[in-house]
C-alpha cells in the first residue's frame, strides 16, 4: 500500500505533489514518467545518493525505508514507487493507465511487481558497472547503515560491494541471470501484444521500461530480444519518457 502514516512535519506541510527523488534513478524515474503521462505539475526534491542523503534523518522521519521516491500529495506520504503510479492513476484519471476488467489488472499488476523484484538486479548490476568507480562505501558508512538498522541484506550488499571479492562476483552472475531470464519474459509477452500490459501503453510498461533502460546503460546484451528492444524504442518516443528522463536533468 502506497500511504505511509508520516510523522515528518515537513511533509505534512507540503501542498500540491512534491517527489522526493534521485535524478539518475529508475524508482523516481518511474514515478515522472507516469506524472508526465498525466501532464501534472509537480516539485522535485532532489537528494544525492553519493552522499546518502536518504540516510539522514529528516528523510527518514519522511521514508522509513530510507530510499527513493516517495511522493507527498497535499501532506500525505505515499512509498514505494509501483505503489506510487498505480495511487496516480487512481487519483488522477485522464488518461487512464490500466484496463477496467479486474483480470487484467491483476496481470497488470502481476507484471509491476516483477518490476520491483527485479531491483536487486538494477541496483547490483548499476553499482558493478556505473558507481564502481564513483562510489566508495568506507567502513564508517557500514557502521552508520547498521546503526540505522537498515536490513541486514542491504548492508550485506554494501558490505560485498566494498570488498569486491568472490561475494560481489556472485552476486553479479546472479543478477546477470535473473536479467536473462527477466528479458525471455518480457520477450514472451511481447509476442502477442505491443504492450506490457495488454493492447495499450500503461503502467506495465511505465514500470518496466525504467529497468530495460538502466540493463541497456549498463550494456547488457539485447540483441536476443528483438521485440524488447521494439518496445523500448516506442515506449522511449513518447513525449512522457522526453520530459521525465531524456531531457531531465532535475
Ligand atoms: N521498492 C522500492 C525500491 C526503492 C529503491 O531501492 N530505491 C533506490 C533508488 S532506485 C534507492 O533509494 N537506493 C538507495 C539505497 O539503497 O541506499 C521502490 O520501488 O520504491
Amino acid at each position: 500500500m502506497a500511504l505511509y502514516q508520516s510523522r515528518s512535519e515537513v511533509a505534512a506541510a507540503l501542498e500540491g505533489l512534491h517527489l522526493f527523488q534521485f535524478v539518475t534513478s529508475n524508482c523516481s524515474q518511474r514515478v515522472r514518467i507516469a506524472l508526465e503521462e498525466k501532464e501534472l505539475a509537480w516539485t522535485a526534491h532532489n537528494l544525492d545518493g553519493a552522499r546518502w542523503q536518504q540516510m539522514q534523518p529528516d528523510y527518514g522521519a519522511i521514508n522509513p525505508n530510507r530510499v527513493v521516491p516517495t511522493l507527498v500529495h497535499d501532506g500525505r506520504v505515499y512509498i514505494e514507487s509501483n505503489d506510487i503510479i498505480e495511487y496516480l492513476d487512481d487519483t488522477f484519471t485522464q488518461p487512464n493507465l490500466r484496463p477496467q476488467d479486474s483480470v487484467a489488472r491483476n496481470r497488470l499488476r502481476t507484471i509491476q511487481d516483477d518490476s520491483g523484484a527485479f531491483q536487486w538486479v538494477i541496483k547490483t548490476l548499476s553499482h558493478d558497472i556505473l558507481f564502481r568507480a564513483t562510489r566508495n562505501v568506507t567502513a564508517e558508512d557500514i557502521a552508520m547503515f547498521e546503526r540505522l538498522e537498515l536490513e541486514p541484506e542491504r548492508v550485506a550488499f554494501y558490505r560485498d560491494f566494498a570488498e569486491n571479492g568472490t561475494a560481489w562476483a556472485a552476486r553479479v552472475d546472479q543478477g546477470k541471470n535473473a536479467a536473462q531470464v527477466a528479458l525471455e519474459k518480457l520477450e514472451t509477452i511481447l509476442e502477442k501484444d505491443s504492450w506490457l500490459g495488454g493492447h495499450a501503453f500503461g503502467l506495465a510498461d511505465i514500470a518496466w521500461i525504467v529497468n530495460v533502460a538502466r540493463l541497456q546503460l549498463v550494456k547488457f546484451p539485447l540483441e536476443d530480444f528483438p521485440r524488447v528492444l521494439k518496445w523500448a524504442t516506442r515506449v522511449k518516443a513518447r513525449p512522457s519518457y522526453h520530459r521525465a528522463v531524456t531531457s531531465y536533468s532535475g
